[in-house]
This record gives C-alpha cells, sequence and structure tokens, in this order.
C-alpha cells in the first residue's frame, strides 16, 4: 500500500484501487480488470459511495434467494477475487456452496491462482479448473462451466458479470444475482436480483443479511422474493444517482 494517510478524504477508493493493481500483480486480475475498476471508481462516485436504499432491498432480496436455493454457487472472477476475496469464502461457507472461478478474459495460470487463492483462505470447494460442460450460446472460453457448479447451479452469485454471459445464464432458466455499479448494464438489467452497489460495501451486508435471516421461515424468505421488483430497484438506483448529483450541483452552484 502506497504512503496515502486513512485521513485522505478518498482514502476507501484509493485503497480499493491499490487492490485491484495488487491483484494483477499477483496474477489474479487482468489487466482489463483495472479499466473495470475506473468505471466502478467513477459510477461510485456519483452514487455517493455509499449503500443506497435500493442496494439494501436488493441485498435482501439476494440473502432470501441464497438461503432458498438448492444448488447455489458463487463465481469468482479477477477483480472479486483482489477486492473481497475472504468475503467470497465466507458467504459460500454460511450458505453451504461451493465457489466457480469463471473468468472473461481466460487463462489457465489466472484460474489456478485465483483458484489458489481462494482454497488458501478455506474454500471447501472451488470449480473452475477442470471445466467439463458448455453453457449454451457462448463462445468456446467464455462458455465453459462446471458439471456440480455453475452449470448445474439453481441460483449463480457472480458479482461484476459480463452482459453476454449474465444472459446466457438466465437462458439456462438459472436465478442471477449479480452486483454492479452500473444501474443501465445489460447485466443489472438481465439478472434477477441486481445489487447496484460497490462489490466491497455489498458483500459484507450480504454476509450479515444471511446470518440475520438464516433462522427465518422459508415462507417468509418467500413472500421477500415475491414481493422483489428488479425493474423498479433499478430506478431507484438511477433516481438516488440523480438525486446525489442535484445535492453536489446545487452544493457547486451556491
Ligand atoms: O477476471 P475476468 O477476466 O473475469 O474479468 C473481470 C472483468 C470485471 C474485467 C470483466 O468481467 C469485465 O470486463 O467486466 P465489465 O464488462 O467491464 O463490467 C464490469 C462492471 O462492473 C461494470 O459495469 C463496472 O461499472 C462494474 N464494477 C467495476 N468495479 C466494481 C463494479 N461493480 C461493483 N463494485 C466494483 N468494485
Amino acid at each position: 500500500m502506497s504512503d496515502v494517510p486513512p485521513s485522505h478524504p478518498r482514502y476507501v477508493s484509493l485503497k480499493t484501487r491499490e487492490k485491484v493493481v495488487e491483484g494483477v500483480e499477483k496474477g489474479i486480475t487482468g489487466l482489463n480488470g483495472l479499466i473495470a475498476q475506473g468505471r466502478g471508481e467513477a459510477l461510485d462516485y456519483l452514487i455517493g459511495e455509499r449503500t443506497t436504499p435500493p442496494a439494501q432491498e436488493a441485498e435482501r432480496a439476494a440473502a432470501a434467494m441464497l438461503l432458498l436455493a438448492e444448488r447455489p454457487v458463487l463465481s469468482v472472477n479477477g477483480n472479486a477475487a483482489a477486492l473481497v476475496p475472504e468475503e467470497m469464502v465466507n458467504l459460500a461457507r454460511r450458505i453451504g456452496a461451493p465457489l466457480e472461478v469463471n473468468i472473461f478474459y481466460r487463462t489457465e495460470d489466472r484460474v489456478k491462482k485465483i483458484a489458489d487463492l481462494l482454497r488458501s483462505l478455506g474454500a471447501e470447494k472451488v470449480y473452475g479448473e477442470d471445466p467439463d460442460a458448455v453453457i449454451p450460446g457462448l463462445d468456446h472460453a467464455r462458455a465453459k462451466a462446471a458439471r456440480g457448479g455453475i452449470f448445474d447451479a439453481d441460483v449463480v452469485f457472480v458479482p461484476l458479470e459480463d452482459g453476454d454471459r449474465c444472459e446466457a445464464l438466465v437462458r439456462m432458466g438459472k436465478r442471477v444475482i449479480t452486483v454492479d455499479l452500473n444501474p443501465l448494464s445489460r447485466t443489472a438489467r438481465t439478472s434477477t436480483v441486481t445489487i447496484v452497489d460497490n462489490v466491497v460495501r455489498a458483500l459484507p451486508s450480504l454476509i450479515s443479511l444471511v446470518d440475520e435471516m438464516a433462522g427465518q421461515e422459508v415462507g417468509e424468505l418467500r413472500s421477500i422474493l415475491e414481493g422483489y421488483d428488479n425493474r423498479s430497484v433499478l430506478c431507484q438506483a438511477v433516481a438516488e444517482m440523480i438525486s446525489h448529483l442535484s445535492d453536489q450541483f446545487s452544493a457547486l452552484d451556491g
């Protein structure tokens, strides 16, 4: 970590950025991951770098969906591995789900490094190194998946996903939960539940909610999902950005 002091107003954002840089240096995160993080930073700035009420609502629905799932799988790419590896392992343990390394810019070396990292943090089951199935409708490298993992999952938690792959998973009949700071992305619009929040804030919240809701009756969890409307949550997320920008504009305009 460079010598940015904790008192710096952009400390958290800069620290998060450095984790992605470190991920690239370790061969865990792809170079494109830096660009994705930059885009995320800009959008996070627009939303006020905070977890908004619609993000909280989506996190609650995501927790209910994960708790109700029969075969949940958590998908990990290079950015999630750099930013929230412990949290992904933690969440997997809490809901009894396997993890699968599923990366967009696939190299076998990076898949192995991410899988090793997750195992070093205590992950019990990590798929992805020996994919034995193909997601229909995607080109060869992007289509790779594992039986017992994403290929057979009923619910896939896939932070920072590509739009094409998200659509392909939904076409397979899976319910998809994503974390994406862009409420207008194809992934955000296609997913069953979209958490418009920074992954570094969303994962700790999701873990707390899973703990809090684990004792709830199945009927109560189902009614949370029945009352959930992802489109409306996305509209509210855009409204949160507009309102934050409008406040900033008023402050600037004096
Ligand atoms: O490791 P790989 O090869 O699987 O590659 C991973 C990336 C993320 C590089 C790849 O999937 C990619 O190119 O993704 P995109 O298409 O750039 O989409 C990433 C989305 O995540 C964008 O909408 C970003 O705004 C958003 N995003 C970036 N950083 C964060 C984020 N959302 C939440 N938290 C972040 N920290």
